[in-house]
């Protein structure tokens, strides 16, 4: 298999990136299909942007999605108090929770997004060696069959216009999520115009959370909740673990945390 990755920039700000794990045969459709979406991205027009072909050499490691859970948020100050309630079931210090919303509320890299996320331990400290540029999940994928399924679900609840976002989101969290030393994952995205985001963990599964921040917002991104890890080996295998989802655990609305 291949790694293929796209990462775009602006004046060397991160505007978009995305990233597939394919066949040989595949390869020049998804070079094809990355370019066209950094080229049309709601965060701006690159002026570079990096695409990268891989042989990946590891064995790689097929999962069953997370299940996703809709919470029913109705605005930002719900959406809000979810993500905090939903992390501190998790155990998660209510001070790093704080430290976390408002990072991603102000931007993480003086006040932009990152290309990656944020690593912090349990005693807010921020793991990331890079503090611009941040951990970036790759080498992961969904097989056809579970996007299949996951389409059916997300069409059957209304949200088939997310259908994208949802899926990298998705793998991406099931994959962090898969990692020991993970505690959750909070994320919401730098998209403009695109309010959800989530907070995942394999206790919980994937809460679903439609707005966790205005309309018109262009700051967000994503917070790895760790404990107990040695921070190279898991940035190792958060970057270069490769990671398949070959099936979709469900969708479900939320109700409380007792029946998660
Ligand atoms: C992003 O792609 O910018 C992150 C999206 C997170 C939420 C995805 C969803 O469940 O709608
Ligand atoms: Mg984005």
């Amino acid at each position: 298999m291949y790694s293929v990755r796209m990462r775009a920039e602006k004046g060397g700000r991160h505007i978009s990136g995305a990233e597939r794990l394919v066949s040989e045969e595949e390869i020049q459709d998804s070079v094809q299909s990355l370019t066209g979406r950094a080229l049309s991205h709601e965060r701006g027009k690159p002026d570079f942007v990096n695409i990268s072909v891989e042989a990946v050499k590891s064995p790689v490691k097929n999962l069953a999605s997370l299940p996703v859970i809709l919470h029913n948020a109705g605005n930002v100050m719900e959406g809000r108090n979810a993500a905090r309630r939903t992390l501190e079931f998790l155990g998660i210090p209510g001070f790093c929770i704080q430290k976390a919303l408002s990072l991603l509320e102000n931007g993480p890299s003086d006040g932009q997004s990152m290309r990656g996320a944020i690593i912090m331990d349990m005693q807010g400290n921020r793991l990331e060696p890079d503090r611009e540029r941040g951990v970036r999940a790759t080498r992961m994928d969904i097989t056809e069959k579970a996007a299949g399924e996951l389409t059916k679900s997300l069409s059957g609840k209304g949200l088939s216009s997310y259908f994208t976002h949802v899926k990298e989101a998705l793998v991406l969290a099931t994959k962090v999520a898969s990692i020991d030393g993970t505690v959750a994952e909070l994320c919401w995205s730098d998209d403009p115009y695109y309010t959800a985001g989530y907070v995942a963990s394999g206790r919980t599964g994937y809460i679903r959370i439609p707005y966790l921040k205005e309309n018109g917002d262009s700051n967000g991104g994503r917070v790895f909740f760790v404990d107990n890890i040695n921070i190279p080996g898991y940035i190792n295998e958060i970057e270069n673990k490769p990671v398949l989802i070959d099936r979709f655990a469900g969708i479900r609305e939320f109700t409380d945390f007792h029946t998660i």
